[in-house]
């Protein structure tokens, strides 16, 4: 392919829906606009026995954090703990409190949490249109605080793909499409009904947390790929918000143009559906699987990082 033919995301994504403007020239939470307090109460219709699951992975784990090459993982120090009282740094409150005080540092965009619509761009243009000079400096458009002042409330719906491929976990660069998506909720007698929160499980997580897989070189993790009929049923069906137990909720790849991380342009950056990556989804799926319920009330929002790009969550599914 020459310098002239090459594929770009602008001309793969050239006939592909786009949503810029629907809800407004000012909007930041996109997709999230389908989320009406109708859907809202429609999840918590879903609720029978009020079980809580929370979604979050732990961070600053003495391991060392699963994390996307290019970052690091969390660092966790005490500031102040019984040691420095005993050694006379620290003294006891008026009355005698004692007390123990942490610093945690990392990545925004690591352990679970919340993309902001402007975190990934092309063409220099964000979600809705806006320049990606508004990331200069932190996010002025389309960071994570909209989202997470709004929150992303609704009906989850769980569609354990790696359990419905017979799999601990999905293998290295594992595709699926959205006909598998439907298939495997009818496996598991469940609706994707529009405006669903879509919960993906992979199994990726879990197989990174127990060592079983690693980053390591040529990362490329299984997901999603994109395609033109992919992204048009993510349209049409008013997906709100994309969940999943992988690092970037979508194969690293595009096997057909090589290129990276599509669905981040044709999802997230066009379509405004919100990405929660890195979800925790073991021990829910194994209770879905046990009681054959794979919908529930899918409350989260991250944290509100003042022009940040992105926000760690701890997502709650309650059923
Ligand atoms: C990746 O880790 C690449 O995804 P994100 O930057 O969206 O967290």
């Amino acid at each position: 392919m020459s310098a002239t033919d090459a594929m770009t995301l602008g001309r793969l994504l050239a006939d592909a829906p786009n949503r810029w403007s629907h809800w407004g020239a000012d909007d930041e939470v996109g997709a999230l606009n389908y989320l009406t307090a109708e859907e809202v109460k429609r999840g918590m219709a879903t609720v029978r026995d009020g079980r809580t699951f929370t979604l979050g992975v732990p961070i600053a784990t003495h391991e060392g954090d699963a994390v996307f090459p290019g970052r690091w993982p969390a660092k966790h120090f005490m500031v102040a703990d019984k040691a420095g009282f005993e050694n006379g740094h620290w003294h006891p409150l008026p009355g005698g409190l004692e007390f123990a005080d942490d610093y945690v540092t990392g990545f925004a965009q690591a352990g679970t949490h919340c993309d902001a619509l402007g975190h990934m761009w092309f063409d220099d243009t964000l979600w809705n249109g806006f320049a990606a000079s508004s990331t200069n400096g932190g996010m002025t458009k389309a960071g994570i605080m909209p989202i997470a002042e709004r929150g992303i409330v609704g009906r989850g719906v769980l569609l354990d793909i790696a359990r419905f491929r017979g799999k601990p976990a999905l293998d290295r660069a594992e595709t699926f499409t959205h006909h598998d998506l439907m298939e495997c909720a009818r496996a598991q007698a469940v609706e994707i009904l529009p405006r669903s929160i879509l919960l993906i499980r992979t199994g990726w997580v879990g197989a990174l947390a127990a060592g079983r897989e690693s980053i390591g070189e040529n990362y490329w993790e299984p997901g999603l790929t994109f395609s033109l009929d992919l992204v048009r049923w993510f349209d049409e069906m008013q997906i709100p918000s994309l969940v999943t137990d992988t690092l970037a909720n979508e194969t690293t790849y595009e096997p057909g143009s090589g290129l990276m991380l599509v669905l981040h342009a044709a999802l997230m950056r066009n379509l405004g559906v919100v990405f929660t990556e890195m979800a925790s989804l073991d021990v829910l799926a194994a209770d879905c699987a046990a009681d054959r319920r794979y919908e529930g009330f899918y409350c989260a929002s991250p944290a509100k990082v003042s022009k940040g790009t992105g926000g760690s969550a701890n997502p709650v599914f309650i059923k």
